[in-house]
């Protein structure tokens, strides 16, 4: 097989430490500046920030009062406290991709979703994603140490998984919970694509299942390096890391090629960056050989049982 010529685009993660419930939205977006001046320096086109990026991680409580959970949504996007990031960005010509909670008036009524949204280098929205798989529960369960009120406080997304062509190649959306689901990687592999951007919010204690707190590193690599492989694509995973109200948050953040391979990975649980050149070309190594779906992908035997 020719080897096909490097179609590089350079990445950075951006992971956050953690957010206090009371940091002003003005104070997080001079942070996410801060990591993208960061990023710039080190040659970065695009950067890749975390879940829910612009507050403190809120489904973790149970908020009666309808008015305060819509004080951590975004009604617009940009709006006057991301402006600054959109024209920065725009002004160094980076993209970016953006975890936040969407509040939106559609077909005449409000709606909630959990977001992300990708921004070409001169500030233009690409693309938004809405998450599909909402983890956690609907109602308050005071028997755990924290709340995952996902399931109360956002829609599940309707517009599954798309991709979309940006930054010279064909890159898909998705959000921390998603990168569990094989489905999420695939559904994005069979349209095309070459690069997945994904933040996430991970606590290390999940109350339901605690035996399993010391996998919660392992499990995070496992799914984001095999979505990678068995799909032929790079997968960037950005964390909101550290303890945040209380609460210890996964790191990890890393971005992985479509062997499979780590090529670079956070070192802390704090504000940090980390840049890899993605070159595109190298799906090919993965997508025209062991996982060449024209070839080797049998669905009529798949037919019937997913579903
Ligand atoms: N924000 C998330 O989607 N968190 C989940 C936790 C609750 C398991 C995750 O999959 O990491």
């Amino acid at each position: 097989m020719s080897t096909p010529s490097p179609r590089i685009v350079t990445v950075a993660a951006a992971q956050l430490g953690p957010i206090a419930r009371g940091e002003s939205r003005a104070a997080v977006v001079a942070r996410l500046i801060a990591l993208l001046h960061r990023a710039h320096a080190r040659g970065a086109t695009l950067v890749v920030y975390p879940e829910l990026a612009l507050t403190t991680f809120f489904p973790r409580w149970f908020m009666a009062d309808q008015a305060e959970i819509d004080g951590f949504f975004e009604t617009e996007m940009p709006g006057p406290d991301t402006r600054p990031l959109f024209r920065e960005a725009a002004r160094l010509g980076v993209g970016f991709y953006l975890g936040f909670a969407e509040l939106t008036r559609e077909g005449g009524r409000t709606r909630r979703f959990n977001s992300a949204i990708l921004v070409d280098g001169q500030g233009g929205v690409v693309g938004r994603y809405r998450k599909v798989h909402l983890p956690g529960h609907r109602e308050h369960e005071p028997w755990r140490a924290f709340q995952h009120l996902e399931k109360r406080y956002f829609e599940p997304g309707e517009q599954g998984f798309p991709v979309w062509d940006a930054f010279g190649g064909r890159v898909g959306m998705c959000l921390c919970n998603d990168r569990r689901w094989p489905e999420t990687y695939r559904t994005m592999a069979l349209q095309g694509a070459e690069l997945v951007l994904l933040g996430y919010n991970t606590p290390l204690h999940y109350p339901p299942v605690p035996q399993h707190d010391h996998l919660q590193g392992f499990h995070n690599h496992l799914v984001m390096q095999a979505g990678a492989y068995q799909n032929g694509t790079w997968v960037v995973g950005v964390a909101k890391a550290g303890r945040e109200e209380g609460c210890d948050l996964l790191g990890q953040s890393c971005i992985i090629a479509p062997t499979g391979e780590i090529v670079a990975q956070c070192a802390t649980v704090g504000d940090e960056v980390i840049v890899h050149d993605v070159d595109l070309a190298r799906c090919d190594e993965i997508k025209r050989n062991v996982f060449n779906f024209a070839l080797h992908r049998r669905p009529d035997q798949y037919a019937g049982w997913c579903g």
